[in-house]
């Protein structure tokens, strides 16, 4: 890192001098049952941007069972960053963001989790030049915590009461997020009724179907869910059937229902909007490719007045700290965040891992991220 001779200051000097990219697998605590897939690790791309100056900033793209929550694998984003991504970016100024935003736009196209784990690395380096926050750089920070809830996904309702339990007594969680899908609607149903009767006078429920119901089961279930309590109910139908997801909502006894699948960034937002198609959208760096872009999806979605949800793929501290800086500046984030994910693995890539207390977890206070890389982590869970 060069210092100034007269000042002490680091050097100001933004040009991108290296951009590397590392894929890791990162084992979970238990089994993470989606209606699509299933993992027993968590695969991640580690970004580590380095300036002129000597600074470091990192990023990170997380990913759910290889290329079947959405289209980008680890392997892919790595590829793609190293062909076209970085090569776009290097000897560019890493803070005039939205430039290089537009340069990676005209590399390749979509490829939103590697353009996203490539511009909060942008946002670290140039935090950590500067000794600034990323939130100060997008508007500043309207709050220092954010209630974040945990998944329940082994699709065993005993084990997971009592997961709940323990997550409950610890003070670190009291919204459960239930993954349904996997299972026949009838048998989810039970599962449900299970866990309302167990959890639903301490805890507040949801549910995530991924895009497993029709159009039919769903006018068949909501009403259910809505009966036991459930709060909210995510992607019931494919990410396509918007004119589903809207009649779906006009129908007497649906809960509110929250767009994940469907929008990837804010001209899907604008769509999912117009089409009357949710309540509340889920932000997430991986779909809307950066903090600037969850900004983005975030205005088009208050201005049409739908809610806001801080939405997360089991990110590491990485990307569930590159998430914060920008949720902690948004006026309103009604349904808090479900960055639980440094909680779900055996380990971390970060020197202090997130705080979580008071059903919350805590903006990092340091400059850029607010987190730093463990080096010996990242080596250890390097895949060779
Ligand atoms: C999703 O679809 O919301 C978020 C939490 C979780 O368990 O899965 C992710 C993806
Ligand atoms: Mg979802």
């Amino acid at each position: 890192m060069r210092a100034s001779p007269i000042t002490g200051d680091i050097v100001r000097d933004f040009a991108i001098a290296a951009i590397t990219a590392t894929i890791v697998d990162v084992p979970t605590v238990r089994k993470h049952k989606l209606s699509q897939t299933s993992v027993t690790a968590q695969s991640y791309v580690i970004v580590v941007v380095r300036l002129a100056n000597g600074v470091e900033g990192i990023g990170e793209a997380a990913t759910l069972g290889g290329p079947r929550w959405a289209e980008e694998s680890v392997e892919a984003i790595k590829a793609n960053i190293d062909a076209y991504l970085a090569p776009a970016l290097i000897g560019s100024r890493a803070d005039r963001f939205e430039a290089a935003g537009i340069a990676m736009d005209a590399a390749a196209k979509r490829n939103n989790a590697a353009k996203g784990a490539i511009e909060s690395a942008l946002f670290d380096a140039v935090g950590k030049t500067l000794g600034v926050s990323a939130s100060s750089l997008l508007g500043g920070a309207v709050r220092d915590s954010v209630p974040v809830l945990w998944t329940l996904a082994s699709g065993d309702p005993v084990q997971e009461i009592e997961e709940a339990e323990r997550k409950l007594e610890a003070r670190l969680h009291r919204t459960f997020k239930v993954k349904i899908g996997a299972l026949a609607p009838e048998a989810d149903m039970a599962r449900m009724r299970r866990l309302a009767a167990a959890l639903g006078d301490r805890a507040q429920l949801i549910v995530d179907a991924n895009q497993a119901w029709d159009e039919m089961i769903s006018a068949r279930c909501l009403p259910q869910l809505a009966e036991m309590g459930v709060a909210l109910v995510e992607q019931p139908v494919p990410a396509w059937n918007l004119p589903a997801m809207a009649r779906l909502r006009a129908r007497p006894g649906t809960p509110p229902l929250l767009a994940d699948e469907c929008v990837f960034d804010a001209h899907d937002m604008l769509t999912v909007a117009a089409a009357g198609a949710a309540d509340a959208i889920s932000l997430k760096v991986v779909k809307h490719g950066g903090l600037l872009g969850v900004r983005k999806v975030a205005a088009v979605a208050e201005a049409a007045g739908i809610a806001l949800y801080g939405g997360c793929l089991l990110e590491s501290s990485i990307g569930a700290a590159a998430h914060l800086q920008v949720f902690a500046t948004l006026r309103e984030l009604f349904w808090g965040c479900e960055h639980f994910g440094p909680q779900i693995l055996t380990g971390d890539l970060v020197t202090e891992p997130l705080r979580f207390a008071d059903f919350h977890v805590h903006l990092p206070t340091g400059p850029g991220l607010g987190v730093s890389l463990d080096v010996a982590a990242l080596r250890r869970y390097a895949r060779t």
